[in-house]
């Protein structure tokens, strides 16, 4: 009789723990009719003043590039944010409630969240992202790592109204904690940027709570420098929203005919990356036509830098009450811990 492979094990023996994890379960919220999409991309392209929204830097190539631009010496906010995390890991933990579920706005790659669900024993973990893919590929390997917790997706993009209720309540012993890490609240402008905060606060009841990180404004040559780093990535992660939108738009646009510049604007408080034409010429836009002289540019991100002063006045507009701060020596990087108004009074 040949002995029982490990593949026997799993097929006949019926101890649980070896069954396939909790099947994650992905809803498909909102997204972009393409024809939409499209439409606005265009007119954003066709204002005298051309813009791109950041979220189309977001496509396969460019999630590559992004995760690259994390690894950079000079992009210090991923790297500054993981210390602040590590450091108050436990004093984090304790303010937050058990059993929670998790949800992760914007999660990419979930590496960020699945530091804290063991501290924190979530029972649920909800990641939400623009790209679909990705989210299926963080649900399994999530699912995988924490066998007892329940894995769900949300396919959504937050430049539309945030509304997870449907998905959060559908268990409603479980208190949500939303986090929001690496400043990509910056990416919004500050009113834009209250109205999330303000959805978010809406989807807390009482008990839960917003663990957000933000950049903090310091001397523009760092900022600048962390926008514009000497490999030449984050010009890369720039200038491939050109292929990235021929391809979808069917527009020709020629990305190394474009120079990435990164400026900070220091009244507004805030990075803007810029493609800037390198020489005079015309870009076929669907049926549309754009001349672009030369130094003309087109606006791709707008990255705004809070000091935590500002930061909390922003929170306590939109509801919050308690905010406990975490940051780095340099005061480079804050992390807020904020509680519905109310709640601990
Ligand atoms: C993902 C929006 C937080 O603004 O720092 C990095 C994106 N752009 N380098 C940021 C980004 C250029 C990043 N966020």
């Amino acid at each position: 009789m040949k002995p029982a492979s490990p593949l026997d094990v799993r097929l006949f023996d019926d101890v649980p723990i070896l069954c396939a994890p909790f099947p994650p379960q992905i809803h498909v919220e909102a997204l972009e009719d393409p024809a939409e999409r499209n439409a606005s991309l265009l007119a954003g392209l066709l204002q005298p003043r051309a813009c791109i929204s950041p979220k189309h830097l977001y496509d396969a190539q460019g999630c590559t590039l992004y995760g690259a631009i994390c690894q950079l010496d000079e992009y210090y906010p991923t790297r500054t944010e993981a210390a602040i995390f590590a450091r108050h890991r436990h004093e984090i933990a304790d303010l937050l409630p058990r059993h929670c579920q998790w949800v992760d706005l914007g999660c990419g790659d979930g590496a960020k969240a699945f530091d804290w669900l063991e501290h924190v024993a979530a029972a649920r973990y909800v990641g939400v992202d623009i790209a679909e893919d990705w989210l299926r590929d963080t649900l399994e390997r999530g699912a995988k790592r924490f066998p007892d917790a329940e894995f769900v997706g949300i396919v959504t993009d937050f430049t539309r109204p945030l509304s997870l209720a449907h998905v959060l309540d559908a268990v409603d012993d479980y208190t949500p904690v939303m986090f929001y890490p690496g400043s990509s609240i910056g990416n919004f402008e500050p009113d834009e940027a209250l109205a999330l905060l303000r959805a978010m606060r809406r989807h807390l009841g009482r008990d839960g709570r917003l663990l957000i990180g933000v950049d903090a404004p310091k001397e523009p040559a760092r900022l600048e420098a962390a926008y514009d780093d000497a490999l030449g990535v984050t010009a890369a992660f720039n200038r491939n929203v050109l292929r990235h939108i021929n391809r979808t738009l069917g527009t020709d646009f020629e990305p190394a005919a474009f120079a990435h510049r990164a400026v900070f604007d220091r009244e507004r408080s805030r990075i803007e990356m810029h493609l800037v034409a390198l020489y005079p010429q015309t870009v076929t836009l669907g049926h549309a036509q754009r001349r672009f002289e030369a130094g003309e540019f087109i606006v791709t991100e707008h990255s705004y830098k809070y000091a935590p002063e500002r930061f909390v006045e922003l929170l306590s507009q939109a509801g919050f009450g308690r905010i406990d701060r975490f940051s780095d020596e340099r005061g480079w990087f804050n992390v807020f811990l904020a509680a519905p108004a109310g709640a601990l009074e």
